[in-house]
């Protein structure tokens, strides 16, 4: 069956920017503009493994995987798509907006604790991350309460830092959407 990977995160938080990078490596810079998602956008990010001797490729090997962005201005609808075949969830903080990262941290508790997506495997991206006055990871996650959160959650939530302008930690996302 089809993989089927969500991102979500408040509005604003930089979704659309992030996966449009991904999507397209090279596309977003300091001057290129987004519009709120309205409803969802879907990305295709494809994978092209570097030949290694010593990790040969696997001929059934995914290469490309389509994520969904469901739209922060439509959060009380994400429940549509809620089913037990999500098997990834890239959940987007953006770590320069002080104000949001708590509130950001009631909503990915909300979405942890749906029975459907209780094998979801999720990945924290703490984003704009070429901020100067962005919060730090470990600052960051403790506004979201991470610690106290993985010990009520039954998910496998990996944590990276992120930024759409400079490309820090795409590689590690990709790298986590086709592992
Ligand atoms: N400096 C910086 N700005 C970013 C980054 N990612 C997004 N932004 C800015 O943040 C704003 C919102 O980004 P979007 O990607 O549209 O946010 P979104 O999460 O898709 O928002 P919704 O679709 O409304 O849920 C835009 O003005 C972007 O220019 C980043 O990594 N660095
Ligand atoms: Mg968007």
């Amino acid at each position: 069956m089809a993989m089927t990977c969500l991102c979500v995160g408040p509005k604003n938080s930089g979704k659309t920017m992030l996966m449009t990078s991904i999507q397209y490596p090279g596309s977003v810079n300091f001057t290129t503009h987004s519009v709120n998602t309205v409803g969802t956008n879907i990305y295709t990010i494809n994978f092209t493994p570097v030949p290694n001797e010593n990790r040969p490729t696997r001929k059934n090997q995914k290469r490309s995987i389509t994520v969904r962005e469901l739209g922060g201005e439509m959060a009380v609808m994400w429940k549509n798509y809620y089913a037990e075949t999500v098997d990834k969830i890239i959940f987007v903080v953006d770590t320069s907006n002080l104000c949001q990262i708590s509130c950001a941290g009631v909503l990915l508790y909300s979405i942890l604790v749906e029975p459907k997506l209780q094998k979801a495997k999720i990945c924290l991206v703490l984003t704009k991350m070429d901020y100067a006055y962005r919060q730090m990871r470990n600052e960051a996650l403790l506004m979201l309460q991470i610690e106290k959160l993985k010990k009520q959650v039954s998910q496998d939530i990996t944590i990276i830092e992120a930024s759409a302008i400079t490309m820090e930690g795409v590689d590690k996302i990709i790298e986590w959407l086709f592992n």
